[in-house]
């Protein structure tokens, strides 16, 4: 019998009050570590299948020997299942499901066409996971102060508690220990952290002492804090990401106002402050710098001695063209050039795409030759991509297009959405933003590996967000097939990417529990493991086992196939 679990996402953040940079900046600091890498051989039982924090297979390695049939993958989920929730019928039911789908993908002569050493995981971040909001001389975030506020978010909720994650995950010290204590156990796990420096929350006091991203001042802070991840954790943690998403934040923050510091224009949004047409770039011109500055450090202070890796993750859309009209086609490569190619080709390629110098002017900031030779030096080691949906592209120059969300000259005059004139790009879900598209991931991926040279990718979110019906039984909690058909279909699309040569080193699930999702409050569940709100229980979905069995299958067949 078997087990072989999928891998613990946790969440790291330092609370670093106590090395703030002087006079007093506070970084409540978030950091993200998705991910675990498993790459068991011949997986053995460990017996550990309950608690609040899943634990997983350890990382084994080529020494061990081969495992002998892929049969035995399927013994100990459904005992697991008949065993501990006697509902025979679901379990049959799983069992079946299971036996279906998780050998899909295997190639013909039995082999996966995920790499040797592909890293499978689950991600997550701090303000969504962490809670404990004051505790241990914590700052305020951004976040902690917009989501206080009445009528920001969905259900009236915030991150004050979250999941509990920082007082769950082990005994509650200050900030750096608790890092260390969360990376050291993920290590003796054979889990491998993936540390994100910053998923959207900066300390409010840098918001209110010069206006957060708006200000080149925040490039300095953010190295200081960097710096302090580094110089605590680097010497365990190889792989760094800078920002999350910087795309997103920066649109909702500094655009639509949606997210904060609530930033926008009247005809974009309800904000008491901003410019939507100008401020967004000045903000994202003073986050890729400070991307640059940090890399910078990293490579000359860190690197060589630590032995790790640093990149930035992007929110990844993939743009199809609404129809096979010239226009539309470079009204996709536009809507892609002002969402992601915005930050990627100056960090990768040197300067902002040639689509956004001509349609915004001197509305885009010009970098200096100084800040040019910056760029040129950092770069990064790899691109996180997080790819959920995709969206349809409609010219906006030569043709007319409704005024409105996704069409102004900010976007590229593209208007993009998942429905244009009636057409949807796939099936919606019960998020506005997020449309099935499978197809989606090879072409991102494809598009990505091609512009910017076949650079590493990991696939650093990817994942399906759901509601919850009132007073839910065991079954509507756990059984969540929905979300494992979205994953297959995507890791599908992914294998075929791989299989045509893209670079893709890892793939990890948002997310590894249920936890507060922005403006949605905790309304919409992403997680592979349910967590009961009133009582921070987790249970574990169909999701989290049938994943557990698909990397279990994959990274043993790949790494016997290489070897
Ligand atoms: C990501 N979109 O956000 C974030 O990194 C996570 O914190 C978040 O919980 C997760 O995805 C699920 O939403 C996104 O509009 C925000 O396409 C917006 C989009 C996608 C992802």
């Amino acid at each position: 019998m078997e087990v072989l679990d999928v891998r613990v996402a946790a969440v790291l953040r330092s609370r670093l009050t106590q090395y703030a940079r002087p006079p007093y900046v506070r970084w409540p600091v978030r950091m993200t570590a998705p991910v675990g890498r498993v790459s068991p051989r011949c997986p053995t039982a460990t017996g550990n299948r309950g608690g609040t924090v899943p634990v997983f297979a350890s990382k084994r390695e080529e020494t061990e020997p081969p495992c002998h049939t892929e049969n035995n993958n399927m013994e100990f989920p459904l005992l697991l299942l008949l065993l501990h929730h006697l509902h025979f019928a679901l379990c049959l039911f799983f069992s079946l499901f299971f036996n279906a789908t998780s050998h899909m993908l295997l190639l013909k002569n039995n082999t996966s066409p995920f790499p040797c050493n592909f890293l499978f995981g689950t991600s997550s971040s701090s303000y969504q996971f962490e809670g404990a909001f004051l505790s241990d001389g914590k700052g305020l975030s951004n976040w902690d102060v917009f989501t206080h506020k009445p009528g920001t978010i969905m259900d009236g909720s915030n991150g004050d508690i979250a999941v509990d994650h920082y007082h769950r995950y082990q005994v509650n010290k200050a900030g750096i220990d608790y890092y260390n204590r969360l990376i050291d156990a993920l290590l003796q796990r054979g889990i491998e952290p993936f540390v994100t420096i910053t998923h959207y929350d900066i300390p409010q006091e840098l918001e209110d002492r010069y206006k957060g991203w708006l200000s080149p001042k925040i490039q300095e802070d953010f190295k200081y804090y960097a710096d302090i991840c580094f110089k605590n954790f680097g010497d365990r943690v190889k792989y760094w990401v800078t920002f999350n998403e910087p795309n997103v934040a920066i649109v909702r923050g500094y655009r639509s106002g949606l997210w904060p510091p609530a930033r926008c224009s009247a005809s974009f949004g309800n904000c008491s402050h901003g410019d939507s047409e100008t401020e967004p770039f000045i903000a994202a011109s003073n986050l890729i710098l400070s991307h640059a500055s940090v890399v910078t450090l990293y490579r000359t202070k860190y690197q060589k001695k630590q032995r790790g890796r640093i990149g930035i993750v992007m929110n990844a859309i993939w743009f199809e063209p609404l129809s096979n009209s010239r226009e539309d086609k470079l009204a996709a490569e536009r809507a892609q050039s002002f969402f992601m190619n915005w930050f990627l080709d100056p960090i990768i390629l040197g300067n902002y795409p040639e689509e956004m110098h001509e349609i915004l002017g001197p509305d885009l900031p010009s970098f200096s030759r100084n800040d040019k030779q910056k760029l040129k030096t950092s770069g990064l080691d790899f691109i996180g991509v997080n790819h959920y949906t995709s969206y349809y592209a409609k010219d906006c120059i030569f043709s007319a297009c409704e005024p409105g969300k996704g069409s102004s000259r900010t976007e590229g005059f593209a208007l993009n959405s998942p429905q244009i004139n009636g057409f949807s790009i796939g099936q919606p879900t019960e998020l506005d933003w997020l449309y099935v598209h499978p197809e989606g991931m090879e072409k991102i991926v494809t598009y990505i590996k091609n512009r910017y040279n076949n650079t590493p990718m990991f696939i650093t979110e990817n994942g399906l967000g759901t509601l919850e019906k009132p007073n839910p039984t065991i079954e509507d909690i756990i059984n969540d097939v929905k979300r494992v058909e979205y994953l297959s279909s995507y890791l599908d699309s992914l294998a075929t990417a791989i299989r045509k040569g893209a670079n893709v080193r890892g793939y990890f699930v948002w997310s590894l529990l249920d936890n507060f999702e922005w403006t949605y409050g905790y309304t919409i569940r992403f997680g592979l493991h349910r967590v009961d709100y009133a009582t921070l229980n987790r249970t574990r979905r169909f999701s989290a086992l049938w994943y557990k069995q698909f990397i279990a299958q994959h990274t043993n067949k790949a790494c016997l196939s290489s070897s």
